[in-house]
């Protein structure tokens, strides 16, 4: 029988820091290069910079729909210690993750905007994944992507590779089955999977106490045999220096972690939501002095790392950068009307073409009438 002990209860229990909200050390320092966390600082800038445009894209009737990361950019410490051939199965609010992966501004703004290039064909909204990244697309359903991150993780020990799976997924997947099958089996079999679930204290307009009465979501990995940490996630060093340890056990001695990171959703649950009907703006006010790229900048300027003139002139150049990448996606031909229909089956089976058939009839109809298909 497995036993916890006391200081993997605390763990659990209490909040691993190494920076304050004012970016002053209070932890151990990592030892992380000069040149890391420069970097690590710039994927937080890019991921927030790209979602400040996927936000006016989608004001503009461009994007569809698009899920506000702003507040939640910390997540780039947790991606950056992995290899790429390690698989990654991120949550629908991770530009960071996306990023740090190698997904490149332009591709995202091509999905996100589902023109010619968009790499998954116009396959539904505010998901983004690509093999050549070793990322799997978000499903849907809220959670599915933990099982399947165990049963890719599991294959890898059963082949004998030393690879590991990353899975990241909000408080409210903390409620479905699939996250209680995914730890319990984890935890059974030993995979070498790492689950990072971003508490955001919200899951759309349900609050985290009423989504569980556990103490902590890491208390609940304990339960299943899962060594879990409680982590300040508004704090790149410590979800880095986390991480980074979780990453390393996983792959020498095939033991899952569950990492909790707590952080803020800082704008709406989606650009479909209005979180003035469950939230205060003061709660909203108060969160904004915890927000990770504050905090880390006065890091690295206190190290000397970076001057604020710099810190804001990257921000600048990014913005510029993006504005241009918009501009160039923008004016690619976007997909065919019926695109939906292909990129599933090879050919086409009888009921989908017949159903293609009378939306091309649709079209029609609707154009004869002088009205505009978009
Ligand atoms: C199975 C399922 N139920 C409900 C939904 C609708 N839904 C989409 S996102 C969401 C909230 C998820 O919250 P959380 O897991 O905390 O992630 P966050 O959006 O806060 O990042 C819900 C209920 C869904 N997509 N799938
Ligand atoms: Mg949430």
């Amino acid at each position: 029988m497995r036993s916890i002990d006391r200081k993997s209860l605390e763990k659990a229990l209490e909040t691993y820091r190494v920076l304050d909200e004012d970016g002053n050390l209070v932890g151990e320092e990592p030892s992380i290069s000069d040149s890391t966390l420069v970097k690590m600082f710039e994927y937080m800038v890019r991921a927030r910079v790209l979602d400040e445009w996927l936000l006016k894209l989608q004001r503009l009737g461009k994007v569809a729909i698009h899920a506000p990361n702003k507040g939640q950019e910390a997540i780039v410490g947790a991606v950056m210690p992995l290899r790429p051939e390690d698989w990654v199965f991120p949550s629908y609010r991770d530009l960071g993750v996306y990023l740090v992966r190698g997904m490149s501004e332009e591709e995202i703004l091509d999905r996100a905007l589902y023109n010619e290039d968009d790499p998954l064909k116009g396959s539904d909204f505010a998901i983004y994944g690509n093999r050549k990244y070793n990322m799997v697309p978000t499903p849907v359903p809220v959670g599915n992507q933990i099982p399947h991150a165990v049963g890719v993780a599991y294959a890898m020990k059963y082949r004998g590779e030393d690879l590991v799976t990353m899975v990241m997924f909000g408080d409210g997947a903390t409620s479905r089955g699939d996250f209680h099958a995914g730890l319990n089996f984890a935890g059974v079999y030993r995979v070498p999977v790492i689950f990072v679930c971003e508490n955001n204290g919200w899951a759309i307009s349900v609050p985290f106490e009423r989504q569980t009465r556990s103490p902590s979501i890491a208390f609940r990995g304990l339960a299943y045999g899962v060594d879990s940490i409680r982590v300040d996630g508004n704090d790149v060093l410590a979800m880095y220096t986390v991480a980074k340890q979780a990453i390393e056990r996983a792959r020498k001695d095939k033991e899952p972690y569950l990492i909790e990171m707590l952080t803020y959703r800082l704008g709406s649950h989606t650009t479909a939501d209005d979180p003035s009907r469950y939230r205060s703006e003061e709660e909203v006010r108060e969160m904004m002095r915890y927000e990770p790229l504050k905090r880390f900048k006065r890091y690295l300027v206190d190290k000397g790392l970076i001057t604020e003139s710099e810190a804001d002139e990257l921000y600048r150049r990014y913005s510029s950068y993006v504005e241009e990448a918009a501009k160039k996606a923008l004016n690619k031909s976007p997909l065919p009307r019926d695109i939906f229909f292909y990129n599933v089956y090879s050919t086409l089976p009888w009921n989908l073409k017949m159903q293609l058939e009378e939306f091309r009839e649709a079209i029609k109809t609707i154009e004869e009438f002088g009205l505009e298909v978009d």
